[in-house]
């Protein structure tokens, strides 16, 4: 039987994960050609694809699932799918799948690394010392500690549970934030108290944490006022996506002293950053890196196409979106 036609828009890293997907289908790497070719290259090949493999920054848009009459699968690698046209593949009964659960320990890690960078000014003190200002006895300001500081968590998903996790031996206070309650006695819930609104969350935290999925209602929900509400000491971190923060909003914030600092690992518009982030003193940058180490990469593209494999012996897939 001839192997299944899969289009494949995202490489991996994991090499021994890609030469098992080369080896058991029929791929189409629509990565390895310029993006002025890549219509033409789908064109060709789109009658008898059957399944996509994409990764959440690029996502799967309801043009692209219209131009395949045969897909019947779409394995995501990633665990974020607000780029994928859900509502679209569900009309035609196209499964999906994602990748929870394995990517949260490095992500949570990264959110950690953040804070710390920012709270500590790690990237300014860097500079201090490659610049010789530590030699020159230039002064520098004590930054504050962590102890009896409270981070608010906006989203307590795993991830969001992860950091926590990861927060309270520093001795730091967790609340959080998202639409719905998590379930009494879960590990989470007896640690991290609910705040009932995002603005509240703010208000009480020094530092926010997004971790929240983006959709319709976590849009630009980091807004002017929620900056304001977080305090010219305060401190975002994102490492959930670009789309929950109004970019704009956070720039003046920072600019005009209404926010302590920023670290971000993700942007409304990757990979473009906007100029004023790069350029205000107390940013922390990060190019979307929170799952990038050898383990989790390996981990996220085994199970991306084991569900590929699954899907196409008749088996439950291992990790479907709930369409
Ligand atoms: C990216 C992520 O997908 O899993 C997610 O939702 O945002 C990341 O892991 C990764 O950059 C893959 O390209």
């Amino acid at each position: 039987m001839s192997k299944p036609d899969v289009l494949v828009f995202a490489n991996s890293p994991a090499h021994a994960v890609m030469a098992q997907l080369e080896a058991q289908f029929n791929c189409h790497h629509v990565w390895q050609h310029p993006p002025a070719q890549q219509n033409s290259v789908i064109d060709a090949v789109a009658a008898r694809i059957r399944a996509v493999w994409t990764v959440g920054p690029i996502g799967l848009d309801a043009g692209m699932i219209a131009r395949l009459p045969l897909l019947e699968v779409v394995v995501v690698n990633s665990v974020g799918v607000d780029r994928i046209d859900l509502a679209a593949l569900a009309a035609r009964s196209i499964a999906v799948t994602n990748t929870p659960g394995v990517l949260t320990d490095d992500v949570a890690d990264l959110a950690l690394l953040l804070l710390l960078a920012a709270q500590r000014r790690l990237p300014a003190m860097d500079a201090y010392v490659r610049r010789g200002d530590w030699a020159d006895g230039v002064r520098l300001q004590p930054a504050h500690g962590l102890r009896g500081k409270t981070a608010g968590l906006f989203g307590f998903g795993r991830i969001g549970q992860a950091i926590a996790a990861r927060l309270q031996p520093l001795g730091m206070q967790t609340v959080y934030y998202q639409p719905r309650a998590i379930e009494a006695g879960s590990a989470g819930s007896s640690t991290t108290t609910r705040a009932d609104s995002l603005l509240e969350l703010a208000a009480r935290s020094d530092y926010l944490i997004l971790a929240a999925p983006a959709k319709a209602a976590t849009l630009h929900a980091i807004d002017a006022e929620v900056l304001t509400a977080l305090g010219p000491q305060g401190v975002l971190i994102n490492i959930a996506r670009g789309a929950l923060v109004d970019e704009a909003a956070l720039v003046a914030a920072l600019a005009d002293g209404r926010l302590g600092a920023a670290a971000l690992d993700v942007f409304e518009d990757e990979p473009h950053v906007p100029g004023p982030l790069c350029a205000l003193p107390n940013t922390v940058l990060t190019p979307h890196i929170g799952s990038l180490t050898v383990e989790t990469r390996h981990a996220m593209g085994q199970l991306t196409l084991d569900n590929l494999c699954a899907h196409f012996a008749g088996q439950p897939l291992l990790t479907p979106v709930q369409l």
